[in-house]
């Protein structure tokens, strides 16, 4: 067993002595009401979930173990000379919940690496699918062709005790984190660079054996990799792809099956596909104005004709966040060190100064600020990924950092199955009419 495998036991043992006393004593607790608008409109504000990874604030932000992400682009360890946080430093922070040194993530890193070969089956596979699917069509079948691989599933059939069910959870999960990079790029390659695939270099770090591979070898597109895998990484539990991870988990479906869940449920535009969204809308918006650099005003009109026209200003907008995210301010920053005159980034920051307002005079978008998907596929074409349909694939490669160490924990603290309550409309009106649940 790795070191870093058993420091997680000893955490997770501790923790779930913590969770059974605290359980025992407050148990009865409330810890809400919920209301009939609550139950209708997408549960919004139900605190019904237990994830410990990270945790979001409405104004502040996402915080990983309690670090917002100014302090991890500060404290995670980073390559020699680099200015951004190594993934795998987070990956790190959010299984074990302290701050890896240098030697944590060498340790994760050579880990990955090790398991990073991908059986031959898996390119069959994803062989076996027109060109013209979609990359995250081809992504999530790909994760299911991994799926023979799963040791839990193994362990599971020849009788393994609940006691041990973190164990081989934790194992697939390692073995699909180091193969996703891999998959993903052999999507990449085939779909837009003719199947010339490039092999993967061991003495990369995750990130940048990854930028290696998509075939970009550009410093800064490699750090702009490390950046982007680490803010993606996760958004505490009630977002669609990390609930669906842990809701398909809690059924004991393996890592990769409770995984390919999350990821189709990121491909939605409301979610991860949002980034492709964005460039699209900001194309268009070229291409009617006849202009690649639209001024202020014509952007307002733009933004103005979208609303009209009963659509959404894709990366705007958040079901918790009510200021700037600040995975788009991170963006931000490295856009304005690295490549400030870009045209399309310029357009992202005027697109910033106007479409707050106009959104929030509609009186009823609750959060008319940018999320993270507004600024990531502008900085990827600046390096030349221009292919924005792949952008989602780069979320879900970062986002299975983040689900992924929740379902070790979701299974080294022995969650149920999970189930909530439904109600029809007529349950819910004979409640109103008689003031209280009705059988
Ligand atoms: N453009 C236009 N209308 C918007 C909007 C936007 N960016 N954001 C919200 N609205 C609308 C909603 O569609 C809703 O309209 P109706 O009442 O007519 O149905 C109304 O404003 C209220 O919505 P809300 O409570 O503010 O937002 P929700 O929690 O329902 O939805 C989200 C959140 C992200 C789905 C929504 O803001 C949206 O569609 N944004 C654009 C897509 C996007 O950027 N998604 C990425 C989110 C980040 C991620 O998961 O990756």
């Amino acid at each position: 067993m790795g070191y870093v495998k058993e420091r997680f036991k000893e955490i997770a043992d501790k923790h779930a002595k913590d969770i059974k006393s605290l359980i025992e004593q407050h148990g009865n607790k409330k810890l809400d009401e919920v209301t009939i608008a609550q139950a209708y409109q997408g549960m919004r504000g139900i605190p019904g979930l237990i994830t410990e990874t990270s945790l979001l604030d409405s104004n502040e932000g996402i915080r990983f173990r309690g670090f917002s992400i100014p302090e991890l682009r500060e404290k995670l360890p980073k390559i020699q000379d680099g200015n951004e946080p190594l993934p795998e430093g987070l990956f790190y922070l959010m299984l074990i919940g302290d701050v890896p040194n240098h030697e944590d993530v060498d340790h994760i890193s050579a880990t990955w690496a090790r398991r990073s070969h991908v059986p031959n089956h898996v390119f069959d596979v994803i062989e076996a699918l027109p060109v013209s699917a979609h990359p995250m069509t081809q992504f999530c079948t790909a994760i299911l062709a991994l799926q023979t691989e799963s040791k839990f599933v193994k362990a599971y059939s020849d009788g393994i005790s609940k006691k041990e069910y973190w164990d081989y959870v934790y194992e697939d999960t390692m073995t699909l984190i180091a193969r996703l990079p891999r998959v993903a790029a052999y999507i990449y390659r085939r779909k837009y660079k003719a199947g010339e695939h490039i092999q993967p270099d061991g003495m990369l770090d995750w990130a940048a054996n990854f930028a290696h591979m998509l075939g970009y070898e550009d410093e800064s597109f490699k750090e702009l990799m490390r950046l982007y895998l680490t803010i993606h990484a996760d958004h505490e539990g009630g977002n669609v792809s990390a609930h669906a991870t842990h809701l398909v988990g809690s059924a004991l479906s393996d890592p990769y099956l409770s995984f390919v869940a999350g990821m189709t449920g990121l491909a939605g535009p409301l979610h991860g596909l949002a980034n492709q969204e964005v460039v699209r809308w900001i194309d268009e918006m070229y291409k009617e104005l006849n202009t690649e650099d639209p001024s202020k005003e014509q952007i307002a009109e733009y933004i103005k004709k979208t609303l009209l026209q009963g659509k959404v200003v894709p990366g705007y907008g958040h079901a918790v966040l009510r200021k700037t995210d600040p995975r788009f301010t991170a963006q931000m920053e490295f856009a304005k060190r690295h490549c400030p005159d870009d045209n399309m980034i310029k357009t992202v920051w005027h697109v910033y100064e106007v479409a707050p307002a106009i959104l929030e005079g509609t009186g009823k978008i609750k959060n008319p600020w940018p999320n993270v998907d507004a600024h990531s596929g502008a900085l990827l074409k600046h390096y030349g990924l221009v292919e924005e349909d792949f952008y989602t694939v780069l979320f879900g490669v970062s986002r299975a950092l983040g689900v992924l160490a929740s379902l070790c924990w979701d299974r080294a603290l022995g969650f149920p199955i999970e189930r909530p309550k439904s109600m029809t409309t007529d349950w819910i009106k004979k409640f109103i009419a008689k003031g209280e649940p009705v059988a």
